[in-house]
This record gives structure tokens, sequence and C-alpha cells, in this order.
């Protein structure tokens, strides 16, 4: 069975590799390590896929990744089957991981060789930029180093261990235009200073994390550091209805202002901004003005 056509093959994904769980520990904590065991007693691969989320560029007070369906959700709903077909044809045990995960994920895409880590921090697909989600399989099958497979057919041998981890055009402009400061060395984030961070946070502001929020109109996530970057001119629409279709591009305080915690739940259900709860998009919104 080769896992890496197979995830391939699937609609949504757009780039897939797999790389050696033992290397990717070299990126880990111990804690993460021992989770990473927890979730997968004898973990030896890890398999990666990338997920084009790319809805446009549209005005709203949502980063564009939080606008379509929740990614966790869309992203399960693809590689479980796989996951378990795995379990099934090898015996071996395999898990899938997105996000909420003890496994360092753009580590994992750029030791698979689906993509390049830039400036950013961030992974960045061939054709759809870094507007891209990873999802992953941990598993028990044996590792062989194979050739990622990436969006634009390519076939290609992923990077070895100690090939430097900053691959882009070093432009600088993600940390230039990053209105807190927050990117450091080798794609390292301050979070006290990331809006990203702090528009969904539930922690108290300091007046300076206050004033940065009030420099950028969104009030969940931040996409700055992915719109100044010039490896994401162009970049084509996500062809996956779950990030298109019933997208919302903003909310207003009459949106969510009078909804118990289970009410936003509901109205909301499978939205990335949910899980937090409403507390930090009304501060956000009241910080804004954005009032009515
Ligand atoms: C926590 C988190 C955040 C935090 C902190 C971000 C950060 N980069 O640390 C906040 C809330 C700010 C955030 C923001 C965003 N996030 Co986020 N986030 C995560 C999460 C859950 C963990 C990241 C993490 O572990 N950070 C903490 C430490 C461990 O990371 P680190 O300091 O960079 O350490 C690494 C480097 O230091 C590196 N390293 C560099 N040099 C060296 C040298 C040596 C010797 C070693 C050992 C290691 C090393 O190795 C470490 C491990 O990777 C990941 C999912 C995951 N499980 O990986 C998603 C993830 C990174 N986020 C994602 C997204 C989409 C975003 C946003 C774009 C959302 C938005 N629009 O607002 C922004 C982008 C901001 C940015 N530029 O990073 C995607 C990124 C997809 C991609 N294309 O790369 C991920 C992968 C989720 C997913 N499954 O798709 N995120």
């Amino acid at each position: 069975m080769n896992i890496l056509d197979i995830l391939y093959a699937q609609d949504g994904i757009s780039s897939a590799g797999v790389c050696e769980f033992e290397t990717l520990k070299n990126y880990m904590s111990e804690n993460a390590i021992k989770k990473s065991y927890q979730f997968c007693e004898k973990a030896r691969s890890v398999y990666v896929a990338l997920f084009p989320y790319f809805n446009g560029y549209k005005d709203g007070n949502l980063s564009i990744y939080a606008r379509g369906k929740d990614y966790h959700e869309v992203i399960c709903d693809i590689l479980t089957p796989i996951s378990e077909q795995i379990n099934r044809k090898t015996g071996a045990k395999s898990v899938v991981l997105i996000d909420d995960s003890p496994l360092p994920e753009t580590q994992a895409a750029r030791l698979a060789g689906v993509g390049k880590i830039g400036e950013n921090g961030l992974i960045f697909d061939e054709i759809y930029g870094s507007f891209v989600f990873i999802g992953t399989i941990l598993t028990e099958v044996e590792f062989k180093k194979i050739p990622a497979i990436l969006s634009n057919g390519a076939h290609i041998m992923p990077p070895g261990r100690d090939s430097q981890i900053i691959d882009c055009m070093h432009c600088h402009l993600c940390k230039k235009h990053c209105l807190g400061s927050a990117i450091g060395e080798n794609g390292k984030i301050n979070c006290e200073n990331c809006l990203s961070d702090l528009t969904q946070s539930k922690s108290e502001l300091t007046d300076k994390q206050i004033e940065l929020i009030l420099k950028h109109n969104l009030i969940w996530g931040c996409d700055t550091c992915q719109m100044v970057c010039p490896q994401n001119k162009n970049v084509p629409l996500t062809k996956n209805i779950r990030f298109t279709e019933n997208i919302i591009n903003s909310l207003t305080h009459e949106d969510i202002e009078n909804l118990t915690r289970k009410q936003f739940n509901q109205k909301y259900q499978s939205r990335a901004f949910t899980w937090r709860g409403p507390k930090p998009l009304i501060r956000n919104l009241t910080l804004k003005g954005q009032n009515k």
C-alpha cells in the first residue's frame, strides 16, 4: 500500500510526504515526545499532508483561516479513513493529529519534504503558498525515506536532517510588516506581541497589547505576515468547498453579544473561532469600537 499516493489522490490535499519520527524528536521537548508515545506506542513515521484553504482577499474582521469550516474537522474527515486503512492493512497503530498535537507540524512538513519554511515560520506549498493547513498521521509503520509528492506533480526527495530550517526569499517583508515585531530567528514567534495570539487569547492584555490590537482590523487571528509575502502573490483559491462555501468574513456585536456560551457554540459550530467562546471576540469588537 503506497500511503503517499493514497493521500495525494484525496480531494483537499495538495502535497503529501513522510518523515521519520526519530528525526522529528530533535525538534520536540521531552514532554511532547512522551505525549506522542502515549498516542502511538511505537511511533516511527509521520505522514504529512497539506490542505489549501485560501478563499480570497475579501473584507472582513476574521482571519482567512477561520472563515470557512473548522479545519480540524475537515482534515479529520479526510485523514481518519486513511489512518484506519493503515491500521487494517498493516496491523500497525496509527493516529490522526492536527494542530492540537505534540508534533511540531511545520518541522514535520519540512522534514517530509512537502514544503519549505519561510521567515514567518510557516510552511509554503509550491502552488498554494503558506495558505495551507498541515495534517498528520503518526504511525508505527516503519520509516522509509521516499520522495514527497508536491502540488505541482513533482516527486522530491525530502531534505537531509541538517538542512537549513528557513528556506525562502529572505526579503524580510514579513518581519518588517509584523505590527508587533513578533517574528524572530528561525521563524520563532514571540506570542506576547503576535496579533494572532493576542486576538485569540482569553488572558488579560497589557496596555501595550491593547494598543497593538487597535492597530489592525481583525478580531480573530492575523494574516499580515502571509499577506505581505511575495511567495503568496496570486495563490489560487482552494478547491475544497468546505473552505469556500458558507464562509463568514466578519462578526458583529449583534451576532454574538446576547448568546450564552452554549448558544454561541450551537450557532457557530464547526468554526475555528468557536473554541474559546464569545468573550475574546466581544472584547476585541469592543476595543475596536466596532460596536454595531
Ligand atoms: C501554538 C501555535 C500558534 C501560536 C504560536 C505560533 C508559533 N509559531 O509558535 C499562535 C497563536 C501565535 C499561532 C499563530 C498562527 N498559526 Co499557529 N500553531 C500553533 C501550533 C499549535 C504549535 C506551534 C508551536 O509549537 N509553537 C511553539 C514552538 C515549539 O515552536 P517554535 O518556537 O517555532 O519552535 C520551533 C523552531 O524553534 C524550530 N527550530 C528552529 N530552529 C531550531 C534549531 C534547533 C536546534 C531546534 C531543536 C529547533 C529549531 O523547531 C521548533 C519546533 O517546530 C501549530 C500546530 C503544531 N502542532 O505544530 C499551529 C500552526 C503552526 N499554526 C498555523 C496557522 C495557520 C497559524 C496562523 C497563520 C493563524 C492566523 N492566521 O492567525 C498564525 C501564524 C502566525 C505565525 N507566523 O506563526 C498552522 C500553520 C500552517 C503552515 N502553513 O505552516 C499550524 C501548523 C496548524 C495547522 N495544523 O495547520 N499559532
